[in-house]
């Protein structure tokens, strides 16, 4: 998969490199492209911003810089554009966008390319996303219902949310339809789990656990899932049974 992260703050992305995503960097299942956006300046102090129209407190993005990275990154479509495959996914991070969840992060993990726009300051001005999806499939999306400085700290969620998903990505394929919020468990919340030694201070481990019987204990498991996701998040239990 390639992925071209566009940021003013190219230094907040080297986490990537680093651990589960910086692994799949290095054995070429993921390309990770950092972008300056500053790059598509042409001004002696490389400005991305200004004042917004009609007023009003902060710094909006300049459309231009925007539209000539997206230019860069996605060519014009040729004249085999009905045939060809689909072309990259811009995700643009905002906080008024659509939350992103486990099922986006999966439907995410199929696609080729993905071009990754981090905003700043107040938001990137209102005409650069229409005029994207003139050109490409675009979804703005946010992390959650709270207000972050940028989209880089999205970003790095994102990406860590899908790399892992990639079929190669995780060591034992097993883990990923096992935890909270994946399709595999019904997207319910993860089961407490439990290492050795049996008793920890004062602290059992569920006698059921060291039965060896499987269908007991994925019974228990199911239960103890059940019961914590209505106990926290009752919401993910009304669309099923
Ligand atoms: Cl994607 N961006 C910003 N600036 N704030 C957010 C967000 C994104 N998601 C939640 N809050």
């Amino acid at each position: 998969m390639r992925l071209d992260v566009v940021t003013i703050f190219p230094d907040y992305l080297a986490p990537l490199r680093l651990s589960l995503v910086g692994k799949a960097i290095e054995t070429g299942i993921v390309d990770l492209r950092v972008h300056d956006l500053r790059d598509w300046t042409h001004d002696r102090h490389r400005t991305v911003d200004n004042t917004p129209y009609g007023g009003g407190a902060g710094m909006v993005m300049k459309p231009e810089p925007w539209g000539e990275c997206l230019d860069t990154l996605v060519p014009e479509p040729g004249e085999d554009a009905e045939t060809a495959a689909p072309g990259p996914r811009l995700l643009v991070f905002t906080p008024s966008g659509r939350r992103f969840d486990q099922a986006l992060a999966d439907e995410l993990a199929g696609e080729q390319h993905l071009i990754l726009a981090c905003g700043r300051y107040e938001g990137i001005d209102a005409r650069v996303v229409p005029y994207a999806r003139t050109r490409m499939r675009v979804e703005e999306i946010s992390i959650g219902d709270y207000v972050l400085n940028g989209g880089e700290a999205a970003a790095l969620v994102v990406i860590e949310a899908v790399v892992r998903l990639i079929p190669g990505v995780i060591g034992n394929p097993d883990s990923l339809t096992e935890e909270s919020h994946s399709a595999g468990h019904d997207r319910l919340l993860e089961y407490p789990i439990y290492t050795k030694p049996p008793s920890w201070r004062g602290l059992e481990v569920p006698e059921v656990l060291f039965s060896g019987h499987h269908a007991q204990i994925a019974a228990w498991r199911r239960e103890r899932a059940v019961e914590l996701t209505r106990e926290r998040r009752p919401e993910l239990l009304s669309d099923q049974g």
